[in-house]
């Protein structure tokens, strides 16, 4: 009686939604720029399942939204690595490449250590696709 007790106290003490599942889609951002030509920035909406790495988010806003389209090489080591952003595309002769930056619900905006095979958006997050030199 007293484990079923202590177990019942300790299920009410969890927030809610930790243990059913939660692929309700969220919002997210996905915004284009080119800081080399500064031009206007393009900005994309789309939902995310919790959990979707951002390579499957961009497939989806890519079979919705006709204007945005993406290429990706496979890297042996580090997986998907991104090589075009509508019809632009990196070219290691210029040094030019596609930056991945995430600017948080907080306003800060990060530079994730890993690619979009990896990266998990949260909801409210605008990812920020930024043509540049390295
Ligand atoms: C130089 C470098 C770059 C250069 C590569 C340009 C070039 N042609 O030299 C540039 C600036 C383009 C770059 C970009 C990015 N990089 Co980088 N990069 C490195 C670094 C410092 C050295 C790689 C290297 O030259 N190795 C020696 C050569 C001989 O080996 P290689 O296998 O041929 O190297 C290639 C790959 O490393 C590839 N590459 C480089 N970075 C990345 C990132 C990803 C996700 C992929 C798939 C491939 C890849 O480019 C190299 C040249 O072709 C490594 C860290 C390290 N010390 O290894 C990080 C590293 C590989 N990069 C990393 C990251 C996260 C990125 C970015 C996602 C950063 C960002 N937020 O934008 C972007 C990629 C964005 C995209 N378009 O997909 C991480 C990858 C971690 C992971 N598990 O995903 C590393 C390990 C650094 C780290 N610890 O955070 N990178």
């Amino acid at each position: 009686m007293k484990t079923v007790l202590l177990l019942t106290t300790l299920l009410l003490l969890l927030p809610s939604g930790t243990l059913t599942r939660s692929d309700e889609p969220v919002p997210i951002e996905v915004l284009v720029k080119n800081s080399l030509l500064n031009n206007n920035p393009v900005t994309y909406r789309t939902e995310v399942v919790p959990g979707w790495i951002l390579l499957g988010a961009m497939r989806k806003l890519m079979d919705s939204d006709v204007n945005f389209k993406f290429t990706y090489s496979d890297d042996p080591h580090y997986g998907p690595f991104l090589e075009s952003v509508n019809g632009l595309a990196g070219n290691p002769e210029d040094h030019t490449y596609w930056e991945l930056l995430v600017k948080v619900p907080d306003g800060s905006i990060i530079r994730p250590n890993v690619g979009i095979g990896c990266y998990i958006p949260n909801e409210n997050e605008q990812i920020i696709f930024n043509f540049t030199k390295w």
